[in-house]
């Protein structure tokens, strides 16, 4: 195997645009042809618009390519430190569009398909997107790979090419069903497949101890099972700048047959039998919010993407002339998103103590200057533990080198608190309770020398709950890295009618400085400028409203208010509290023919784990109650419900710059940050929201008199929590309450059925875990003021306009500048046009 370091024979002249990659439209429809006829090969009679989308992503990467190896030339060769992100998810969305904008080449294409007979954003819509990822770590991931190139920082993000993504959602009678995601059925045209870029992984087997040359104690691993990881190479490219960085997703197979022949009689049908087991590690992502023990593949997994990266990043440092692996820390900075990438602490170690045969101290000191860990969440049932038998038959190496760490470790705390026992069990790699586990958190933090949080009210719950004791013992380690998102598929993509009017308004640059959208607040009271930005709005309304009606029959108006609420389905996420306002608007409504409200449309959109049984019926809830709602004229005249199947990057794009409202409203101290809320903002929604996660900086920036607040804080969920919460007072003490859990489970929305519904009424009633209950009355109020607030058409343009203008700081670009800064110590290296 080979790495895929300055490989490239080129001189600097042949790098630079050749004419047959040139950005004007007759170059690009020159690629365009050529990729139709060598690449695609269809008669010209049959060509459809896929087949245009294909031949122009071809064109388009063949640019990209160039600034890719002036790229690596550029970084490498220049001896600058390369960011590593490690992660078991990235969700791109769609690529066409975003590079041709990053190229500056969005015109030129859409000419150059003109002349073609073809129209962009019909050839736009052919591209299946890759859904590698479950929700807001994974596309956190992709934002951050946008910045990366954007700031011009050299970097390579590192994940798992899984074969299926996750499923697709249809909805069926109200109720989700998942299809398979088989993405890669009509190609990917954007990946590179890199057969020369190979390494082995083992897992199973022993270890042996024995004496090297040098008389010195060493151990070996000796793997019961080797699989081949092959790397995938995807461009990542910045936009209005000459850096292309990468994206290597690993794809998991069987050794070479002809190795295997060498081990045993050489059995035919015993290699291809291996070639599909091994190819089942990369098949399919996990959905999240399961629980994760045994599950084995799952190790596997990340075990693989992880030790595929670590040697590729090694092999790129050896064929550095000079370049001795001592300097690893030097060159590369490896960011661990979340634990899912964490059993590297103990692979690298692995790799420099058995293979490079560093000594402990000196290895150590290289990994933990090597990583960071960011922390994604607090909820207990999310942390990562593997039990520890299967830990051990699996990567049995790796377990001994895990209590190694542990010890000296254990070691360092006893020095620190002497004497103290239970901090010890709190702290130790390896837990006790209920079985012994490895703390795949606690080994992140070991190993990493920063820790970060994604939000500051996480960062500081961080620090005082989850992992108090480590930063109690390294409290120089842990800081806070605020998400970010990117502005230029969040706006400027999703959004062209604001990014025209941006431009008209406050001239170019902002999307690469987003601090620059405060310039808006002068127009924020002007008559003018309000009408084009309701104007703006109105348009991203009714094209949602179309693609509504489109996927669900339902319609919806766009002078309405749209409200809308698209993550993820979790109980912590509290869909149904929205639901229970919409019930309690459906019960006023029919309680009384003459009352009236403003108008809203509820919009909903996410997916549930398949095997998250109330999540479930929330959607089910949902659905229900919009059918009904949707067909009752007594209400239906004030209130619209719909359920966008199949939330996705790509109809994220038509969602978020429709809202008026949005909806983020999670238990306080559960949601580690939130992304949603920042892309919502940025489009101009004003904000109904809890003092959670993101929320609270949001409303910082926005100004208070710009957010709708409401619910119980953090340490006032605790406090309840403490005193014993008990959710039947609170529909004792609240008739309106009682009558819309009531009307939920009485068959009002499923024609009768008492049962469908009954297990979230009970389980609001009984448990509550996620204090629904305690915050409904604040909710309704909060709501209140935000129907007074439409009645006034130019204040909620004004607070509208605020929105957008103090979203600034929920860019990725300053995220990722914090992260260069603070963690990983990479500068820009422009790279020459
Ligand atoms: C999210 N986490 C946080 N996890 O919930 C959200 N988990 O608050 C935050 O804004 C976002 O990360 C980015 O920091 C997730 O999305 C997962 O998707 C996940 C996947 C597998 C296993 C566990």
């Amino acid at each position: 195997s080979s790495a895929s370091g300055p490989s490239s024979e080129s001189t600097p002249e042949q790098t630079r645009s050749h004419s047959r990659t040139g950005m004007d439209p007759d170059s690009i429809r020159r690629g365009i042809v050529d990729h139709l006829r060598y690449s695609i090969g269809r008669p010209a009679a049959t060509l459809r618009p896929e087949h245009y989308y294909r031949a122009l992503a071809l064109a388009v990467r063949d640019r990209m390519q160039d600034n890719r190896v002036a790229s690596t030339r550029t970084s490498l060769e220049l001896g600058h430190k390369v960011v590593c992100y490690f992660s078991a998810e990235f969700l791109m969305g769609p690529q066409l569009g975003v590079n041709l904008l990053d190229l500056g080449i969005e015109a030129a294409a859409a000419t150059a398909l003109a002349e073609l007979g073809q129209d962009l954003d019909e050839v736009l819509a052919c591209e299946e997107e890759p859904g590698l990822g479950n929700g807001g770590l994974g596309r956190l991931a992709a934002c951050y790979l946008d910045s990366l190139a954007t700031l011009e920082r050299p970097a390579i993000g590192y994940g798992i090419r899984y074969e299926y993504g996750i499923f697709d959602q249809e909805i069926r009678d109200g109720w989700q069903v998942e299809k398979t995601d088989n993405w890669l059925v009509a190609g990917n045209p954007w990946e590179i497949a890199k057969p020369d870029v190979s390494y082995r992984v083992g897992w199973r087997g022993y270890s042996e101890h024995y004496r090297d040359a040098g008389d010195v104690d060493r151990v070996r691993w000796v793997p019961g099972r080797v699989l081949r990881g092959v790397a995938y190479d995807t461009p990542v490219q910045g936009y209005d700048v000459r850096t292309c960085n990468v994206l290597t997703l690993w794809s998991a197979h069987a050794v070479d047959s002809f190795a295997l022949a060498a081990f045993n009689t050489g059995d035919y049908y015993k290699a291809v039998e291996d070639e599909v087991n091994s190819e089942t590690v990369t098949k399919v992502l996990y959905p999240n919010d399961e629980p994760e023990a045994g599950k084995r593949l799952r190790l596997l997994q990340q075990y693989f993407f992880v030790s595929c990266s670590l040697q590729h990043i090694l092999h790129i440092l050896d064929d550095l002339a000079g370049t001795s692996v001592r300097a690893l820390p030097e060159r590369f900075a490896v960011q661990l998103n979340d634990t899912h990438p964490s059993i590297a602490v103990a692979e690298l170690m692995r790799l420099l103590v058995d293979e490079r045969r560093l000594d402990w101290d000196e290895a150590w000191a290289i990994t933990v200057a090597t990583f960071g860990y960011t922390n994604h969440t607090l909820l207990p049932e999310a942390l990562e533990t593997w039990p520890l038998a299967m830990f051990d038959e699996s990567l049995p190496r790796h377990l001994e080198i895990i209590y190694e760490i542990n010890r000296r470790f254990l070691d360092e705390v006893r020095a620190a608190f002497p004497g103290d026992e239970a901090r010890l069990r709190r702290m130790s790699l390896i837990g006790e309770e209920g079985g012994k586990t490895v703390r795949m958190a606690h080994l992140a933090t070991v190993g990493s020398h920063a820790i970060n949080g994604v939000a500051a009210l996480h960062t500081e719950l961080l620090e005082h709950s989850v992992l108090a004791d480590f930063y109690q013992l390294w409290p120089e380690r842990f800081g806070n890295k605020t998400n970010g998102v990117t502005p230029r598929r969040f706006l400027a993509r999703a959004n062209p009618g604001l990014r025209e009017l941006l431009d008209a308004t406050i001239g170019p640059g902002w999307l690469t400085d987003l601090d620059r959208l405060r310039e808006l607040e002068p127009f924020a009271d002007d008559p003018t400028f309000q009408r084009q930005w309701r104007e703006v709005k109105r348009g991203n309304k009714a094209r949602l409203a179309r693609y509504v009606h489109e996927h669900t029959g339902i319609e919806l108006n766009p002078d309405w208010l749209f409200d809308i609420q698209v993550k993820r389905i979790h109980e912590y996420k509290r869909q149904h509290l929205n639901v229970l306002h919409i019930v309690t608007l459906y019960h006023r409504l029919k309680q009384d023919p003459d009352a009236t409200i403003a108008p809203r449309a509820f919009v909903f959109g996410g997916k549930a784990a398949p095997g998250y049984f109330l999540a479930k019926r929330i959607i089910k809830l949902i659905n229900a109650v919009g059918e009904r709602v949707n067909n009752d004229p007594d209400v239906n005249r004030f209130l619209r419900v719909a359920f966008v199947p199949n939330f996705n990057v790509q109809n994220a794009e038509l969602i978020y710059p429709a809202a008026d409202l949005s909806e983020q409203i999670s238990t306080a101290g559960k949601e580690a940050s939130g992304t949603g809320n920042m892309k919502f903002m940025m489009n101009g929604a004003l904000t109904i929201g809890t003092l959670d996660g993101a929320n609270v900086e949001i409303r910082d920036e926005a100004g208070p008199e710009n957010f709708f607040l409401f619910g119980r804080t953090a340490d006032e969920v605790e406090q309840i929590k403490r005193d014993g919460y008990r959710p039947a007072d609170y529909v004792d003490g609240n008739p309106e309450l009682a009558a819309v859990l009531g009307l939920i489970g009485d068959g009002t929305f499923t024609h009768g059925d008492t049962e469908v519904l009954r297990p979230v009424v009970d389980n609001l009633y009984r448990d509550d875990p996620f204090l629904v209950l305690a915050d409904y009355a604040a909710y309704l109020e909060a709501q209140e003021r935000v129907s007074a607030a439409w009645a006034d058409s130019a204040g909620w343009t004004r607070m509208s306009i605020y929105n957008s203008a103090r979203s600034g700081k929920f860019s990725s670009d300053r995220a990722i500048a914090e992260y260069c800064d603070d963690i990983w110590d990479v500068g820009p290296v422009p790279v020459p046009k």
